[in-house]
């Protein structure tokens, strides 16, 4: 029969194609998604999504007798999370429904379509480390009415100064509303919009420590089935205790990951100031809650540069801050200057003199956040493989 607008909740098996001659073993579980129909001019349009994955494309009519739908050149992708593996571990990361025929039936006669039937050919894109290859793949799709509330998705401890994300658990209507509620924090969160769906929801506002919020959220899928209970609580990170602004010379508090720690020195280089620096070396951070004196506008620092090769370009420091409450997120800027000078450490090798660096605050409140964090370079997404010697940092 005809399909009209409709969501349905799908259940998608691959299969390899006879046309694939490779000689590992696939092995396959369903993937879950929401599809939803609507009309898009001569065509019907299809959004497929969850969690926080969103994909459109189109429905074109293939047969009129019985009804059967198909899809255009550009194939409609599906929302994978590695639903197939291969026997040499790579693992569908990407999935294209080329070829369909997709039909809808109705079993109880009605006149609404119950149920929705599709197979055909798909290309999937598999990934092993960094290197990825295609694999044509067969496919049957199951769908049934969208039935299901939507939720969101629990998340680890929030850290402050992080974008705070909610995913949805399925494309959204925009006309949803959702905030953050605490005993005494309330945050209006801000839906994101794709393909005129919302995915999730966010706020810039660095959230206050430790505290935990309830999600309060008005709205539906788009099959308009509000969302139910038991909606995650979202949690922020604890406060790690005030920094003592003592130059890292006493007892530290803050939060600590990776090989970041105090040092009393890098290779033939001592302590920027007094006996000890704080060292936040690749793939590590640091986080600390400074109080802030009354009319103090500034952070202030210095940092020393270490790396293991000399590069060609040095980024502007990791370091952000922000005020607990506001939403700006201020980062360190400095002066390009090359790291050349020998260090004698083993791994860090050649360094540049300490620049000081100043983050204006512009926002009130007393409670600021700041994060040394270097980014870990085994995925080759960072520009270069640097550590940051850290000291002398003060609200003034
Ligand atoms: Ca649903
Ligand atoms: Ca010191």
């Amino acid at each position: 029969m005809r399909l009209g607008e409709s969501s349905w909740n799908v259940d998608v098996v691959f299969s390899p194609s006879e046309e694939w001659e490779g000689d590992a073993i696939l092995t396959c579980r369903p993937l879950q998604s929401t599809l939803h129909v609507a009309s898009g001019g001569l065509d019907l349009r299809a959004v497929v999504g969850r969690n926080g994955s969103i994909f459109s494309g189109s429905l074109v009519s293939k047969t009129s007798s019985p009804v059967s739908y198909g899809v255009t050149v550009f194939g409609l992708e599906l929302p994978t999370e590695s639903e197939c593996e291969l026997s040499d571990g790579s693992a569908l990361w990407h999935a294209i429904l080329s070829e369909v025929t997709l039909q809808a039936l109705d079993e109880n006669h009605d006149g609404v379509a119950d149920r929705i039937e599709a197979s055909g050919v798909a290309t999937g894109d598999f990934l092993l480390a960094d290197l990825a290859y295609t694999i044509p793949l067969n496919f049957e799709l199951h769908g049934v009415p969208d039935t299901q509330p939507p939720s969101f998705l629990a998340q680890p401890a929030v850290h402050p100064l992080d974008t705070f994300t909610l995913t949805a658990s399925e494309p959204i209507s925009t006309s949803t509303t959702a905030r953050l509620d605490s005993a005494t924090t309330r945050v209006q969160l801000a839906g994101l919009a794709q393909l005129g769906a919302y995915t999730a929801f966010t706020s810039q506002m660095v959230l206050p420590w430790g505290t935990a919020f309830s999600v309060q959220v008005s709205g539906a899928d788009l099959a308009g089935v509000p969302f139910g209970s038991g909606l995650p609580i979202v949690k922020t990170l604890a406060d790690p205790g005030l920094f003592a602004q003592d130059g890292f010379e006493g007892p530290l508090n803050a939060w600590l990951t990776g090989e970041a720690k105090l040092v009393a020195n890098v290779g033939t280089f001592p302590a920027l100031a007094g006996g000890q620096s704080l060292f936040v070396p690749v793939g590590s951070s640091a986080t600390l809650h400074l109080a802030r004196p009354p009319g103090a506008s500034r952070v202030r620092l210095s940092a020393q540069t270490f790396v293991p090769l000399t590069p060609i370009y040095v980024p502007d420091p990791p370091i952000e801050a922000g005020v607990i409450g506001g939403s700006v997120h201020v980062a360190a800027m400095a002066d390009q200057v090359i790291p050349r000078t020998p260090t004698e450490d083993a791994r860090w090798s050649y360094t540049a003199p300490p620049q000081e660096l100043t983050l204006p605050i512009s926002e009130s409140g007393g409670d600021i956040v700041l994060r040394i964090a270097v980014p870990d370079c085994s995925d080759d997404l960072c520009l270069i493989t640097e550590a940051l010697l850290v000291d002398d940092l003060r609200v003034e």
